[in-house]
């Protein structure tokens, strides 16, 4: 079997999406998700000028040995422009094996270690009566946890509140921030949710990176009350030794890895068990082949996955996911915000959502299409993440 063809494909039905479509001197074609939130363009280039050239005439089966010639044979190692491209192949071919095969994908994967794959929706509101409203509407939708975010007293825009304002797609919009104000507010928030909806409901929360260590560990201790699922982001983790500081300090169990790209962003945090939860998506870590390993590494170490599943990752990315959540053994949670009905009918799929749980369904392969004709008529729009400022206008940290 040979590769003929591979195609990028960028569209935009809600959001920017960029997918590889490789295609067989069989007939037998596979999907992969590049999709770069606000940085789409890198990965389109790299992968049309610098991947596919290279794909041409290969062996699709080859996974494996594919993978490990596109990140050695480059170079220049690891960065998210690189790993996106790379993660786009290596799930194409995945999803050509296991058509192949005749087989979902989650079997060649080990198959089923649960009936069914548990999620997180996201609730948000600028203020109180606002976010149970949103927590209410998560709850009817039947997710059994949910990522509470919510405004700052003082503060006009907080990143993940919704602000009912229309960013201008071409330039960052610009949001405040005041770590002050946040600290103190948040754990009221929080004291506020279970007094409404009781004990049992599974909570979580999302500091986006933005505060420093000894910050994060105040915070972590502020909510141990609250019994939080986790606090994720707490800290930006390049500097992996800070989380060591804040592990000392709370038991508020913690998640982080959304940003990271590959297993040597984990060495420290996994190996010496300073989280709990691995957050990488299959999308910006080069694929299920290298995220399986992880998985694996975590395991040694008592942590569990909780795969990235924000709106900005394509239903091909999402699909990819959901037959990794159903197949290892330490899976923990999946993030799950959905996408727009647009965006369900470029990229038709077996994998269902039903009562906060999802399936991959039993299609072969990834179990998912990309409707073309429909995909060109929303073509690709500019549009960049928020960037924080203090006050005085100083960028602040995500
Ligand atoms: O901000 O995917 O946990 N989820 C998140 C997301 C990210 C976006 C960035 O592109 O933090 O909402
Ligand atoms: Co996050």
């Amino acid at each position: 079997m040979k590769i003929v063809d591979a195609r990028v494909v960028l569209t935009s039905p809600g959001r920017n999406f960029v997918t590889l479509k490789v295609e067989t001197d069989e007939g037998v074609t596979g999907l992969g998700d590049a999709t770069l939130n606000g940085r789409e363009l890198a990965v389109v280039g790299y992968l049309r000028d610098h991947v596919v050239p290279l794909l041409l005439g290969t062996d699709p089966h080859r996974i494996e040995d594919t993978w490990q010639a596109l990140y050695r044979g480059a170079y220049w190692r690891r960065g998210p422009v690189t790993m996106a491209a790379i993660a786009a192949v290596d799930v194409a071919l995945w999803d050509i094996k296991a058509k192949v095969a005749g087989l979902p994908l989650y079997q060649l994967l080990g198959g089923a270690s649960r009936e069914r794959v548990r999620t997180y929706g996201h609730a948000s509101g600028r203020d109180i009566p606002e976010l149970f409203d949103s927590i209410r509407a998560r709850l009817a939708e039947g997710y059994p946890a949910i990522r509470v975010q919510t405004g700052v007293p003082g503060l006009e825009r907080v990143y993940g509140v919704h602000h009912g304002a229309t960013p201008d797609g071409a330039r960052p919009v610009v949001e405040d921030w005041d770590t002050g104000a946040y600290l103190r507010s948040l754990p009221g928030v929080f004291d506020a949710v279970r007094q409404e909806f009781g004990p049992e409901l599974t909570l979580l929360h999302d500091a986006h990176h933005r505060l420093t260590p000894i910050q994060a560990a105040r915070l972590g201790k502020d909510l141990e009350p609250y019994d939080l699922f986790w606090l994720e982001d707490c800290t930006p983790a390049e500097n992996q030794d800070g989380l060591r500081l804040v592990r000392r300090h709370t038991t508020t169990p913690l998640a982080i890895g959304e940003v990271f790209n590959t297993v040597f962003d984990y060495q420290t945090l996994v190996g010496e068990q300073l989280i709990d939860y691995v957050r990488s998506a299959v999308t910006h870590f080069g694929g299920v082949s290298p995220l399986r390993k992880l998985f694996d590494f975590a395991a040694q170490h008592q942590i569990k996955s909780a795969i990235h599943g924000p709106e900005d990752i394509s239903p091909v990315g999402t699909a990819a996911a959901i037959h990794l959540d159903l197949a290892i053994h330490n899976f923990g949670i999946q993030e799950y915000a959905g996408h727009t009905a647009l965006t369900h009918e470029v990229f038709p799929h077996a994998y269902t959502f039903t009562d906060g749980y999802l399936h991959p369904g039993e299609a072969p392969g990834l179990g998912i299409e990309l409707d073309e004709e429909l995909a060109a008529a929303h073509p690709y729009e500019p549009a960049y993440l928020p960037i924080n400022r203090l006050q005085d206008g100083t960028i602040h940290d995500w």
